[in-house]
């Protein structure tokens, strides 16, 4: 069996406590993973600092955009393995793993070296009196040890989104993957010790959140700053245990997204990519819609061409290429989503599709399936309409104006993201910036260059990250002003 250590000051380190590593697809055991108990976090803190006195803290930005494309290169490489172990531990179809997950993840890290080779220096000259100047710049200098606490559903994209602008501006970093999804996070460690990433940069612990290496990472008082993406409810609890050192955050957190469908839409490309905006991933992604609305005159026609599509659907074996939708991430994970459908129910809501549990008569059974499910007929003040499901669900409801759409999809105290389809160039401008959310697509969806910001409103996140946002957020700006006289003195 699969052993996922701890990687420690350049060392792989075991535990004498494990849990396992839980397939989604069947309950099978993927691998055993040694839990970091406080005092190995508490090493990986010290060793992170070590780095950052040593060989690490020496570096030039100009080596680490060498290393950094080094370890692209070897992630590349390796892209089958960590294909492999993304799909072992979340079941997600090979389609996705392979044209999202791996790429982007590799792409994190050659991103942010560009981004590092070319950042300008905030750099100014001020004029004085008789012929006299300053010149006043920015230096950009680590912010230390910086404490990195990521989800399960896009386990290697969202932590090589925060390690490598991290590593980029310098830091040390501790790394605390999801307690479900260890082994890209593992093979990540690997990479680093083959790149050669000087001992105590990139540590990696492993464990959950309470009481275990979330928490102690989140507390640890000589960590610098907690860059963070998950629940909102965990965000508060992380930042109450950084608020004692008062330290920079960055959180990127839960969402209820809408979709808004206008009637001059292109019905068919609007077809396609609202199947990806509410299947994607089984529904896991942050971005994903949960709540749909469709203007009245073409709502009867959304909803019979939306539960066609579904029946079309390949929930399948994660390793079929053409399978569309996998299982959940966990057993636990499913219990929450289908608590959801019964609480529909007892709402009244109208099921158009799906609110069960897929029987496929094989071993799958012993997995962590539901059907795609769409849900119409609840008031936008319902609870499945307002709370975070995190699912291949969405509740589905006509309006009438666009005012009063606006209206309904920012009543929501989340706010990370929108996509609306409409072929009205006007109101594409005017709907997509009055959404108050991190960001407003139209007539797509999941698409960003990596340099755009990205975060959410509202309970979805604290920060932006992506391009300079992220090397600001992962740097400690010093302002430097040096007065420079007119003449020299001796001339
Ligand atoms: P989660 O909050 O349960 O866990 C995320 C990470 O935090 C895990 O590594 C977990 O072990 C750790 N953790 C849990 N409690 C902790 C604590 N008290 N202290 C320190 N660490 C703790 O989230 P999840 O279930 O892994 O992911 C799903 C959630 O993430 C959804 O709400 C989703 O919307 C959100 N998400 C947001 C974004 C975004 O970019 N905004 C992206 C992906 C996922
Ligand atoms: O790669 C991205 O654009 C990104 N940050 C995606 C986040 C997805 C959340 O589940």
């Amino acid at each position: 069996m699969k052993q996922y250590l701890n990687y420690v000051n350049g060392k792989w380190v075991e535990s004498p406590k494990t849990f396992d590593d839980i397939s989604p697809v069947d309950g099978s055991l993927v691998a055993t993973v040694h839990e970091a108990s406080r005092e190995l976090v508490n090493e990986a803190v010290s060793a992170g600092h070590r780095a950052l006195a040593g060989e690490w803290g020496r570096t030039s930005a100009a080596q680490r955009v060498v290393l950094l494309r080094r370890i692209a290169d070897e992630m590349e490489r390796r892209q089958d393995d960590f294909l492999a172990a993304e799909m072992a531990d979340t079941g997600k179809p090979l389609a996705m793993a392979s044209s999202i997950d791996v790429p982007r993840g590799i792409a994190n890290f050659r991103a942010f070296a560009d981004m590092l080779a070319t950042a300008p220096l905030d750099s100014h000259r001020l004029d004085l009196p008789e012929g006299a100047y300053a010149l006043n710049y920015a230096a950009r200098k680590p912010l230390g040890v910086v404490g990195v606490i990521s989800p399960w559903n896009l386990p290697l994209l969202l932590l090589t989104w925060k390690v490598a602008p991290a590593l980029a501006c310098g830091n040390s970093v501790v790394v605390k993957p999801s307690e479900e999804t260890p082994g890209s996070a593992t093979l990540l460690a690997e990479v680093m010790e083959a790149a050669g990433v000087p001992a105590g940069a990139f540590n990696l612990v492993h464990g959950f959140g309470p009481n275990s290496a979330g928490e102690f990472v989140a507390s640890h008082p000589d960590i610098s700053a907690i860059t963070f993406t998950g629940e909102s409810r965990t965000g508060s609890a992380i930042m109450r245990a950084a608020a004692e050192g008062v330290k920079p955050v960055s959180f990127e957190l839960g969402g209820k997204n809408a979709a808004i469908i206008f009637a001059d839409c292109d019905f068919e490309k609007m077809l396609d990519g609202m199947m990806r905006a509410l299947f994607l991933n089984s529904g896991q992604v942050c971005l994903c819609s949960e709540r749909v609305y469709v203007e009245r005159s073409i709502f009867d026609r959304f909803c019979t061409a939306l539960v066609e599509r579904i029946k079309a659907m390949k929930v399948d074996w994660p390793h079929d290429p053409d399978t569309h939708m996998g299982p959940l991430i966990s057993a636990k994970h499913r219990d929450k989503v289908l608590s959801y459908f019964q609480l529909a129910r007892e709402e009244g809501a109208t099921f158009l599709a799906g609110g069960r549990v897929p029987d496929f008569g094989d071993k799958r059974d012993l997995g962590a399936w539901v059907e795609p499910t769409v849900i119409t007929g609840l008031s936008d003040d319902a609870r499945s309409v307002r709370e975070e499901i995190f699912g291949p669900i969405c509740h589905v409801a006509p309006f009438d104006n666009e005012r009063e759409v606006i209206a309904r999809a920012n009543d929501t105290r989340y706010g990370l993201a929108a996509t609306i389809w409409t072929s009205n160039l006007s109101r594409a401008h005017r709907v997509g910036e009055a959404m108050r959310v991190g960001i407003s697509w139209v007539n797509t969806w999941f698409l960003r260059d990596l340099r755009t910001p990205f975060g959410g409103a509202g309970i979805s996140g604290i920060g932006r990250e992506g391009g300079m946002h992220s090397l600001n957020f992962y740097s400690e700006l010093t302002n430097v002003c040096v007065r420079v006289d007119a003449e020299a003195e001796n001339v």
